[in-house]
């Protein structure tokens, strides 16, 4: 069976060079499996082969680009998406990309996405969190969104380091397992919630309203939106303080699109089918903090009728992001 995984991170020791020393030191990377997330064409090639993987689109783990100032931001975005290209060029089957865009400067972050795009064959872009504390319903966002939409690619957002501000009120004094970087603010909860939280800041701005033809991925199985499916539904009706026109349903089945990355059990991934719907559900493992094998084993051992498998398995994702 053809797979096809989404959000398989990367990150390049080289490109630190890139950053003024003064930024070098407020990086706020989680700092776990550099060598693998630097791994090009070793275990994360060799697993992807012996695990019957397809296809892997790549995308960088860090936010240092954030932390630039205007002038060299777009200039370490193109760096770092050329230095990717040229890592998998060799190996275009098995990888492509979600670019890397300068999003503290937008209209070179759209220039970027079309470039990415149109040189690269990348199939859309992530992006990671909020962005130096704002969060892409922010007007001055709205190139990014313009640009994906006339392009047909899809944004990718990804979770990201929660802002200073809500590490202190929500993340601080719970003994060892508390700063930025811990399973309570990221990967354990906070980064999950954040991520549903930005995604509904989307729907009441009514950015979907707006570009109809947008399309969003979130990961994590849906970044707990499915649990809350139709209780948000009812909070967030036209009407009911949002500028959103058209119901949480209605927008989300029609332009938002999960991924299964991270999360291996089956209930959750049932609750995905019953309210985001088959057509909106992609495989992906979130490699290197899960393993090829453990992502695959989950989807071999899936117990759904094969036409569901095959969906999730490759027909979604070669659909949205036009693989084949
Ligand atoms: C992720 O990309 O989802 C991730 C990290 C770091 C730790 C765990 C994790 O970037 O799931
Ligand atoms: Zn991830």
């Amino acid at each position: 069976m053809r797979i096809v995984t989404l959000e398989e991170h990367i990150s390049f020791p080289e490109m630190t060079a890139f950053l003024p020393a003064n930024i070098q030191d407020k990086r706020r990377s989680l700092g776990l499996m550099q060598d693998k997330l630097a791994d090009i064409t070793g275990e994360r090639l060799s697993t992807i082969q012996e695990t019957g993987i397809a296809t892997q689109v790549l995308s960088v783990e860090n936010t240092d680009v954030y932390l630039l100032p205007d002038s060299l931001a777009p200039d370490f975005a193109r760096k770092y998406n050329d230095l990717l290209a040229e890592k998998i060029k060799d190996h275009p089957s098995s990888f492509t990309a979600f670019a890397l865009l300068p999003v503290t400067t937008p209209i070179a972050a759209a220039e970027e996405l079309e470039r990415t795009v149109k040189t690269y064959g990348f199939k859309g872009a992530m992006i990671r969190g909020h962005i130096n504390g704002e969060f892409l319903d922010a007007p001055k966002f709205a190139p990014i969104f313009e640009k994906a939409e006339q392009l047909g690619v899809p944004i990718y957002l990804h979770p990201g380091i929660p802002p200073n501000e809500v590490i202190d009120a929500y993340y601080s004094n719970v003994g060892e397992m508390t700063g930025p970087n811990d399973a309570i603010a990221c990967y354990g909860w906070g980064w999950h919630s954040e991520t549903a939280i930005h995604v509904l800041r989307l729907l009441v701005a009514g950015v979907f309203d707006r570009y109809p033809r947008l399309k969003i991925i979130i990961g994590h199985m849906g970044e707990m939106l499915p649990m809350m499916w139709s209780r948000s539904n009812g909070a967030f009706k036209p009407g009911n303080g949002g500028r959103n026109k058209r119901t949480l349903i209605e927008t989300f089945t029609e332009q938002l699109f999960i991924t299964t990355s991270g999360i291996f059990t089956q209930p959750p991934l049932q609750l995905a089918i019953d309210t985001i719907g088959i057509n909106n559900i992609m495989f992906s493992i979130d490699y290197p903090f899960s393993s090829n094998q453990v992502g695959v084993d989950f989807l071999n051992n899936l117990q759904l009728p094969a036409d569901q498998i095959a969906q999730i398995a490759h027909l979604n994702a070669d659909r949205i992001l036009g693989l084949k």
